[in-house]
């Protein structure tokens, strides 16, 4: 890959010396989904496909980005002075958001770049495009500029800063942060309160990590992302004062049955439910795969499912095809959406020797029901991101 970029890069920008190549992957939740928002934990880890990018320093003002995903853009030209969304710039509002946010923390370019990228995240899956693009500009911008005080987690903090307030999605730092420190064959235990975190090797026995793409997105995902977090904030308000908490994830399951009562609305019990009860789930998770007990992981797994599509509501006819397929299928130890929800991927842990079935029948079973393909990945846990060689 690193070769095609270098060489667009000089088609566009007349040669490559003094650049430098990056590489920032996608994510994949295990489980603990809309908790990260709410004080919980979640259990994410990177994948080995992500986004690729070139880039170096330029002597003026100007910002060249350029996509060879998305060639209709062109190159998108914008300037330090004037750091605004624009809907022109399309995908670029994401790169560009950092340059901005780095800016508003005090970390201010003096100069311009030009960066190229290239990724293999499929668009609109779920699987975390925008935060490895964001990531990717974190890094990149600390190499081009020496910019040597800032952690990968800082950088991940930037970038989730730079979605909430210059590309208005409300997401929490799940997405960033597994992207940013990911570690091949593990998955990152993270307390979303404290950031405090922890790598738990993914040992499946004989199984291994199987994506179904369901190849649909609802359009509704980003304000019914936003009113799940409004919910969430209510629901609080009201438990705060029945019991001494600071979020949702402070609550056992028992403590929750103690106090829901305060809750007037049942669609805020319900999602309240569905928080408090994910991360006591992930917590359990968490420590059914360190003691090998994966079928315990997989029941857990397939719990939340049910969680996120009746109390939280966030799942969707096509996804839940996918799960339903997958829990009838033999060989299969757990299945669940990943995600923000309303479309994208499931996650399911597989048997290695029924992996090929798992993709035959279910490929055959949802393109039946559904009337368009899915897509199968079967993937490996990878490194956070970086420069690479
Ligand atoms: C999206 C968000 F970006 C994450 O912060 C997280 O809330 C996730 O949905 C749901 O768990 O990916």
């Amino acid at each position: 890959m690193k070769e095609k970029l270098l060489k667009k890069f000089a088609e566009l920008f007349g040669n490559t010396e003094g650049t430098k190549v990056y590489f920032s992957p996608g994510r994949v939740n295990l489980i603990g989904e809309h908790t990260d928002y709410n004080g919980g934990h979640v259990f994410p880890c990177a994948l080995t496909i992500g986004t690729y990018g070139i880039a170096r320093k330029r002597a003026d003002r100007k910002i060249h980005f350029y996509s060879m995903n998305l060639d209709r853009f062109g190159v998108v030209e914008a300037s330090l002075d004037e750091l605004a969304n624009q809907e022109a710039y399309g995908w670029a509002n994401y790169p560009l958001g950092v340059v901005w946010a780095f800016h508003e923390k005090g970390y201010t370019l003096d100069t311009g770049f030009d960066m190229v990228i290239w990724g293999n995240i499929p668009n609109g899956s779920g699987l975390s495009s925008s935060a490895s693009l964001e990531v990717l500009t974190g890094v990149i911008l600390c190499g081009l500029y020496h910019i040597t005080d800032l952690s990968m987690v800082d950088i991940a903090l930037i970038g989730q800063y730079s979605e909430n307030n210059f590309n208005g999605c409300n997401c929490g730092i799940m997405d960033q942060f597994a992207v940013a420190m990911g570690k091949k064959d593990n998955a990152i235990f993270l307390d979303t309160s404290t950031l405090h975190y922890e790598y738990a090797p993914v040992k499946l026995k004989n199984a291994r990590i199987v994506i179904v793409n369901s190849k649909v997105k609802h359009s509704l995902v980003d304000s019914a992302y936003n009113d799940r977090r409004q919910e969430c904030t209510d629901a609080l308000a009201a438990l705060k004062t029945a019991a001494d908490i600071e979020t949702l994830g402070d609550l056992t399951v028992e403590e929750f049955e103690k106090h829901q009562h305060v809750l007037k609305d049942p669609v805020l019990v319900k999602r309240a439910k569905h928080a408090v009860a994910e991360n006591q789930r992930t917590i359990e998770a968490v420590a059914a795969l360190k003691a090998d007990d994966i079928t315990r992981f997989g029941e857990l797994m397939n719990q939340s499912h049910i969680s996120l599509r009746d109390d939280y509501e966030v799942s969707c006819e096509e996804i839940d095809i996918l799960v339903d397929l997958a829990w009838k299928t033999p060989g299969v130890i757990g299945s669940r959406i990943t995600g923000g929800g309303f479309g994208g991927c499931t996650v399911s842990i597989v048997e290695n020797d029924a992996v090929d079935h798992f993709i035959s029948s279910i490929g055959a079973s949802y393109k039946e029901k559904v009337g368009h393909e899915a897509e199968f990945y079967t993937v490996d846990i990878g490194e956070g991101a970086g420069e690479i060689d």
